[in-house]
């Protein structure tokens, strides 16, 4: 709710929260409740729409439940037969969108909620069109994380600054705030799937010309449910990088 309490008729912003959920059945309440507790001591207008594929531990069934107490015009439910995969949720949660503004995260509390008003100042400070989480300047950072992914997290992102030069110091993050028409552009564009896709996201925002605005974020390994970082992501990144090298 925004309450006119003098400062300026600015604020007709309104921010929809995309949050593709896949087995996050003891993260979603968790999630909600601290996104709901900083929007509104924000004074935000937004809504949360929850993308889930099937999961098979209920994380539907939650989305219901906190639908009942929030309400439908803050948690909106977008569930799919089954995984389709994050690219294609971002699609399907945007149309459902009624937000000027589309801010995405991931619902395993890696991405803190507190720093969305963060994002949001800042989006507002220079008018831009992509405001990202970045781990890697000022007071952001990794917890939780062991050696291997650490490297190949930093290893992904020096070798992408060396090879495409993208103007922003975190790529394969997915924390970030669009403007709507924006998000829709940059979707349409790209064709990478899996970790390549988030790179890909901020690469193509450059090419466009589309102005790119940084919010440090530290960023805590997933509490509950199970990691998939493998050998074959490694790979399939690696891949999507020369792939991005040679055709933009
Ligand atoms: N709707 C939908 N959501 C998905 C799918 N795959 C992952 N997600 C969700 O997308 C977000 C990011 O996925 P994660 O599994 O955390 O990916 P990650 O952070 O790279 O890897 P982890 O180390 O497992 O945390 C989470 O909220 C997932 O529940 C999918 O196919 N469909
Ligand atoms: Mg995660």
């Amino acid at each position: 709710m925004t309450v006119d309490n003098g400062s300026g008729a600015e604020n007709k912003d309104k921010y929809s929260i995309l949050l593709p959920t896949y087995n996050e059945h003891d993260n979603l309440p968790i999630i909600v409740w601290l996104i709901v507790n900083y929007m509104d001591k924000s004074d935000y207008d937004y809504e949360i729409i929850i993308i889930d594929d099937g999961s098979p531990d209920g994380t539907l069934e939650v989305g219901k439940q906190l639908q009942k107490i929030y309400g439908g015009e803050k948690i909106v439910l977008r569930p799919r037969e089954k995984k389709l995969g994050l690219g294609t949720a971002y699609i399907h949660g945007i149309k459902h969108a009624i937000g000027n503004f589309i801010l995405i995260m991931d619902a395993d509390l890696s991405h803190h909620p507190k720093f969305i008003p963060e994002f949001i100042k800042k989006q507002k400070s220079g008018n831009f069109d992509v405001v990202s989480g970045t781990r890697y300047i000022g007071s952001g950072g990794v917890f939780g994380w062991d050696l291997k992914r650490k490297l190949v997290s930093r290893g992904a992102n020096f070798l992408t600054q060396l090879l495409l030069r993208p103007g922003a110091s975190d790529l394969t993050g997915s924390f970030r705030l669009y403007k709507k028409d924006v998000l829709q552009k940059l979707i349409e564009t790209c064709v990478s799937k899996g970790y390549v896709f988030q790179m890909e996201m901020i690469i193509r925002a450059r090419q466009h010309g589309y102005t790119i605005g940084e919010v440090p974020i530290t960023f805590v390994d997933r509490v509950y449910g199970e990691s998939k970082l493998g050998g074959s992501e490694i790979l399939q990144f690696a891949r999507g990088l020369l792939y991005l090298f040679a055709t933009t």
